[in-house]
């Protein structure tokens, strides 16, 4: 847990909320559980304020995430584009480009930035940015306990428990620390269903999903004398599956189950020509070091990046990076 505690932060941005009357609360593309969870818990707490709230989130949604509370303010891209506000809360985002800039540094906008990326840009005028939090939506509880606990209503317990459950893979990952245990404990007290939010987003899948995860399993690959592990989804697996790339969120982790695995790699054909990477690592190897050589970013145990090229030369850059990051 990390010693900063960001109380000026927190009644600046309370300040700021204050004094703004529309809210546009967005996050990065392709959003997952924590960064969803963070900006519907923040827009419920706007909207029960009697502000004028939407969220926005670019990319695929999964439709698992539409049945949260707070989810009847999330907007389409067209809408949250003219939606004229004087505010942005940006979540779970290290710059503005991973919100495809519907949050703009604050030279340009009153812009809130909440996130526990290290490599954060720090582009609000407001920052709460802790790169030790195992999720946003960490932080996003310490603002509600530090100027508005009596706001943490059984819906928001719910996304923010949602939250951390799903940034911490269940409460598995490295990232898991007291204070993650200690919050979702209390979220609970809050109200928030924890089975409930486990089965459905942790362990449910659809039958189609299963299956496409059989053909990602069968395209397991080791290298370096077993340290390294890669997967792949191609266009045709989709396609024999009658699934879609969102349903492959989360494989990766299948592959950083091996035994001896250090690095992992998922690659995901998003077009022709283009291959979007998961990288994870099991231990100390950085993959966001790896990931940022080739524009993308991340944590040190979970990063991507998006690669021009096919899938047997993405396949063959990143084997390199593996093989250096081992040394
Ligand atoms: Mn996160």
């Amino acid at each position: 847990m990390s010693a900063e505690r960001f109380e000026t932060e927190f009644s600046e941005m309370m300040a700021l909320i204050d004094r703004h009357q529309s809210v546009l609360v967005t996050g990065h593309i392709d959003p997952d559980g924590d960064c969803i969870g963070s900006m519907f818990a923040i827009a419920q707490m706007l909207e029960e304020m009697g502000k004028k709230v939407i969220c926005y989130a670019p990319g695929e949604i999964s439709d698992l995430f539409l049945k949260l509370p707070g989810a009847s303010m999330l907007a389409e891209r067209e809408e949250a584009s003219s939606f004229e506000h004087d505010l942005v809360i940006a979540v779970d985002s290290p710059n503005t480009a991973r919100t495809e800039n519907f949050a703009r540094p604050c030279e340009n906008e009153d812009v809130i930035n909440i996130d526990h990326h290290p490599t954060n840009e720090m582009y609000g005028c407001v920052n709460i940015v802790d790169g030790a939090a195992a999720a946003a939506a960490v932080l996003v509880y310490r603002f509600f306990m530090s100027v508005a606990p009596d706001r943490i209503t059984a819906g928001v317990a719910d996304c923010l428990y949602l939250g951390i459950l799903m940034d911490t893979g269940g409460f598995r990952f490295q990232n898991v620390d007291s204070e993650a245990l200690r919050i979702a404990s209390e979220l609970i007290d809050f109200g928030a269903r924890a089975y409930e939010l486990a089965h459905e987003y942790i362990y449910v899948e659809k039958f189609t999903t299963l299956r496409l995860l059989g053909l990602v399993l069968d395209s397991l690959r080791l290298y370096l004398d077993g340290r390294a592990a890669t997967m792949e989804v191609t266009s045709e697996m989709l396609e024999r599956t009658g699934t879609t790339l969102k349903d492959s969120e989360g494989f990766v982790d299948y592959g950083a189950a091996l035994d001896d695995v250090e690095l992992v790699a998922l690659f995901r054909e998003t077009a022709p020509g283009e291959v979007r990477v998961s990288l994870r690592s099991r231990n100390h190897h950085d993959v966001s070091a790896l990931a940022e050589r080739f524009g993308g970013g991340g944590h040190v145990r979970a990063a991507g990046l998006t690669l021009k090229t096919d899938l047997a030369s993405a396949r063959e850059t990143i084997v390199d990076g593996f093989a250096e990051l081992l040394g």
